[in-house]
């Protein structure tokens, strides 16, 4: 087999959590693009829907399901159907996730809980309800959506981070214990991307100049921009083809160079 013919997903069904927009819906598309047939799910029928009509308008007929991923019955129950209806999983996508910016002492346990609940707890529940089908069918990918997080703290998102660093063990955890079934799972971690989930940190100040944050990123960046959504298709769709069957339990960071760079001198 040639090079150029591992990257395709010809044939895949792919599932990606929490897709109805954002960073999923960008790597949903890019799966499209490659031969996918494209699953996702959202908490609510209205997200649903508009993820619905915003694939179609891009020419992509995929299926949409409504699924809260913390709730590991509703997800057994939705693999389930996705199995009947579409096909058994090949790649799944852990997207889905929330963040809750709160100075760690005034965040409550509860608030606490619901972010690992979310970014951290429901990956395990996705990936515990797929993975039977990958080794039955010899194979699959599953790709953590972590973060720069994964590797750094800040201000306020203690419960964050705690999750995404949780996220990046997991991801070679399940390396670890399912590699030999040729599953391969590794990690994203996108840098600054705007979403909606970064809005607020993006907004203009009231004199119209830029939020102090996005300047602060633009300069902590080497790339000096905010990443796009789009900016994560190919690295995904490589970690979901077969041009990637060796790579397995790694995270590929995908930050316009961040991670790389101690920031600008004084
Ligand atoms: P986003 O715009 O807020 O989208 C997150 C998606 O997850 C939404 O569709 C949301 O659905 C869904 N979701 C949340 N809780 C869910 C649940 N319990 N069950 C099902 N779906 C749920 O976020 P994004 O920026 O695209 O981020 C996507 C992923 O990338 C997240 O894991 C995020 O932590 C990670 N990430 C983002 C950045 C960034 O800079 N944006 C950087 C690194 C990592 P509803 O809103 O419809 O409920
Ligand atoms: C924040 C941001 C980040 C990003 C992302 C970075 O408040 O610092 O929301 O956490 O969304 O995960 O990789």
């Amino acid at each position: 087999m040639g090079v150029s013919e591992k990257f395709t997903l010809k044939g895949k069904v792919a599932l990606v959590t929490g897709a109805s927009y954002g960073i999923g819906y960008a790597i949903a598309s890019g799966f499209a693009d490659m031969g996918a047939t494209i699953v996702f799910n959202d908490i609510k029928q209205e997200f649903v829907d508009k993820g619905l009509a915003a694939y179609k308008a891009d020419g992509i007929d995929a299926k949409g399901y409504v699924c809260d991923v913390t709730d590991e019955a509703a997800v057994n129950e939705m693999v389930k159907k996705i199995e009947a209806e579409v096909g058994v999983i090949d790649i799944l996508v852990n997207n889905a996730g929330i963040i809750k910016r709160i100075p760690m002492c005034d965040m409550t346990a509860d608030e606490f809980r619901q972010v690992i609940d979310v970014d951290l707890n429901a990956p395990f529940i996705v990936s515990k309800a797929v993975i039977p089908g990958m080794i039955k069918k010899g194979g699959g990918k599953i790709i953590n959506i972590c973060s720069m997080m994964s590797e750094l703290g800040r201000e306020t998102v203690s419960a964050y981070a705690a999750a995404k660093g949780g996220l990046k063990m997991l991801t070679r955890n399940i390396c670890s214990e399912y590699g030999k079934y040729n599953i391969q799972c590794n990690g994203i971690g996108p840098g600054y991307i705007a979403t909606p989930q970064t809005a607020p940190l993006r907004e203009k100040q009231a004199d119209g100049s830029r939020h102090p944050f996005d300047q602060f990123i633009v300069a902590k960046t080497p790339a000096e921009r905010w990443g796009t959504p789009e900016d994560l298709q190919g690295p995904a769709a490589f970690l979901a083809s077969e041009a990637s069957d060796f790579v397995n339990g790694h995270v590929l960071y995908v930050d316009g160079g961040i991670l790389a760079y101690i920031g600008k001198q004084p």
